[in-house]
């Protein structure tokens, strides 16, 4: 991490807004989300943003289905995302759209400037056209015979059966996914942006240190080979911003998807006049820009975006962070099917809190994929939470209602040895709240946590108060057990934002990371009542068959 003066400003890949929130979109804005509430919680400057990703054939497409204009279906899908969000405290300080007039107009700035310096050329190619529907397909939308096994059933860009990669054009028997009639050839010209041009800047760029080792690798690998141009048109009709001097071209929607991270942060700008726009994006700011993405979209936020901030002489992102896809292979439910795990459906049957808990104890700061098991979140919710974290509280509360009015002794055994491993364990849970390892922040908080439970089945309270000269001595003993929960419950607020938040109601106090060596003494809390239920595995059960 560089200087803390920095401020921070943190991205996530926008969802496209054809489609419900799901799981996956949820697993990379809850790990976006929580090391964002973590910087905060360290008092840095810290700006989140999102929008919708609004343009494209897809989109064109679901709105005609739903026999709706494509800007009611992107501002009905924009609601229901944000009230999604939400509602798993993802807290954005902005959330917009890739349509929005801002972006268009960022679109074309960004366009002309590319254009004037010769990054951009004009060429014509030859594709597939649906003359049903009189447009051209992209690779999705296709399918046809492999040219090099000849198996049939194959879509546009590579063959699932022998792995060869080709052309569309190149497909034997190539019908539309969309009419189901043949395809014709048809050319046409098309605007491609230089990736060539800035291949000495990106082969120093990937060497800054932007990227994880293995995605490095990755980039590596394709910046040594020819660094293709890159289409950034397509042929009307298509959902998009016309490009300037055109009546039949629009921008590619992986043009204007990025460009959705300025034009979204400039929103903000307007809004709120304590943020300046050019401390952020001129190309010798000091802030930091961080995108978290999935392992799929590397290409285009590793090569694309530096390369397009570079040529128009913007900063490029500080660091990329990807991560693996969300599987479900133990609950036999494809990608597709696990994609219908919505967060509507996830909230009628469990809280956000447990989603998010359970998601940081499998997130680490790689690209491998990660096994969602309900059965497994279920365990690791009732062992953790409620078996171990809650049950501190509740046993020690007990005693401090029963015998000391809710109030916490005035002498805190700080010299204990579980105390000071507490304690000594914030510098750590810090590294790994910063370096996104928090499967390991969850590891060490449930360590501590039994530490802690262990410290009071040892020292036996309840046969300890049968005998009233032990009274201060347990009064001591159950206060330090309350104070081991409160600086757990700090380690665990970026994770557990809602039970943190009901914890300090408990506590009558705010969890604050900079007071966690701060024991609370003499202090008043509240009566205990259940912080968190219990997870049926029956209610698993009922769950999965509705999907
Ligand atoms: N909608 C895209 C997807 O793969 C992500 C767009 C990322 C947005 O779901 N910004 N950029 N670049
Ligand atoms: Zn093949």
């Amino acid at each position: 991490m560089k200087s803390s003066i920095n401020k921070m400003l943190v991205t996530c890949a926008f969802p496209y807004a054809n489609g419900d929130i799901h799981l996956g979109h949820l697993l990379e804005q809850i790990q976006a989300d929580i090391w964002v509430r973590y910087f905060r919680m360290k008092n840095r400057s810290v700006i989140f943003i999102c929008s919708d990703d609004t343009h494209g054939t897809a989109i064109m497409l679901q709105a005609k289905k739903l026999q709706i204009s494509p800007d009611q279906l992107i501002h009905d899908v924009q609601k229901k995302h944000e009230k999604d969000f939400l509602q798993f405290s993802i807290v954005h300080d902005n959330y917009s759209s890739t349509h929005s007039v801002t972006n268009k107009n960022f679109c074309i700035k960004i366009y002309n400037h590319l254009l004037k310096k010769n990054f951009i050329k004009e060429k014509k190619i030859i594709q597939l056209y649906d003359t049903h529907f009189k447009m051209f397909l992209s690779d999705r939308f296709i399918k046809g015979t492999c040219p090099q096994c000849k198996s049939k059933n194959q879509y546009g860009d590579n063959c699932d059966v022998c792995g060869s990669i080709y052309d569309a054009t190149e497909l034997l028997n190539a019908t539309s996914e969309l009419s189901h009639a043949p395809l014709k050839k048809k050319s046409s010209n098309h605007l491609f942006f230089k990736l060539s041009s800035f291949s000495n800047f990106l082969k120093k760029w990937v060497n800054s240190d932007v990227l994880q080792v293995s995605v490095f690798n990755k980039i590596n690998e394709w910046l040594s080979g020819n660094l293709n141009s890159w289409n950034i048109s397509r042929d009307k009709p298509y959902f998009g911003f016309l490009i300037p001097n055109y009546t039949d071209k629009f921008f590619y929607v992986w043009m204007d998807a990025p460009i959705g991270y300025i034009s979204c942060f400039k929103e903000l700008c307007d809004m709120n006049q304590d943020i300046n726009f050019d401390d952020y994006w001129s190309i010798n700011s000091k802030h930091e820009l961080y995108h978290f993405i999935g392992k799929d979209i590397i290409y285009f936020h590793a090569l694309f975006w530096p390369a397009i901030l570079e040529g128009y002489g913007y900063r490029k992102p500080t660091k990329i962070f990807a991560h693996g896809y969300l599987t479900f292979k133990g609950l036999k439910l494809s990608k597709s099917k696990g994609s219908m795990i919505t967060a509507s459906k996830w909230l009628s049957c469990f809280d956000s809190d447990s989603l998010r808990y359970y998601f940081s104890s499998k997130l680490s700061d790689t690209i491998q994929d990660i096994e969602m098991n309900l059965y497994d979140y279920a365990r690791k919710i009732n062992s953790d939470i409620v078996n171990s974290i809650i049950n501190l509280a509740s046993r020690n509360a007990s005693f401090l209602e029963k015998y000391f009015y809710n109030v916490l002794s005035n002498d805190i055994i700080i010299t204990s040895t579980v105390y000071k491993k507490f304690i000594n364990s914030s510098l750590d849970i810090e590294k790994l709240f910063e370096n996104r390892k928090f499967s390991l922040v969850v590891q060490k908080i449930r360590y501590l946590s039994d530490l802690a439970n262990k410290y009071i089945t040892d020292k036996k309270p309840w046969i300890l108060i049968k005998n009233v000269f032990n009274k201060q001595k347990v009064h001591k003993i159950c206060s330090l057990g309350i104070n081991l929960f409160r600086i757990l419950i700090i380690f665990l607020k970026p994770i557990m934002p809602i039970l943190a938040s009901n914890v300090e109601c408990f506590l009558n106090t705010s969890l604050v990371w900079k007071n966690i060596r701060e024991p609370l003494m003499n202090h008043k809390i509240n009566k205990f009542s259940c912080l968190y239920k219990r997870i049926k595995m029956s209610s698993i059960d009922d769950f999965l068959s509705q999907i």
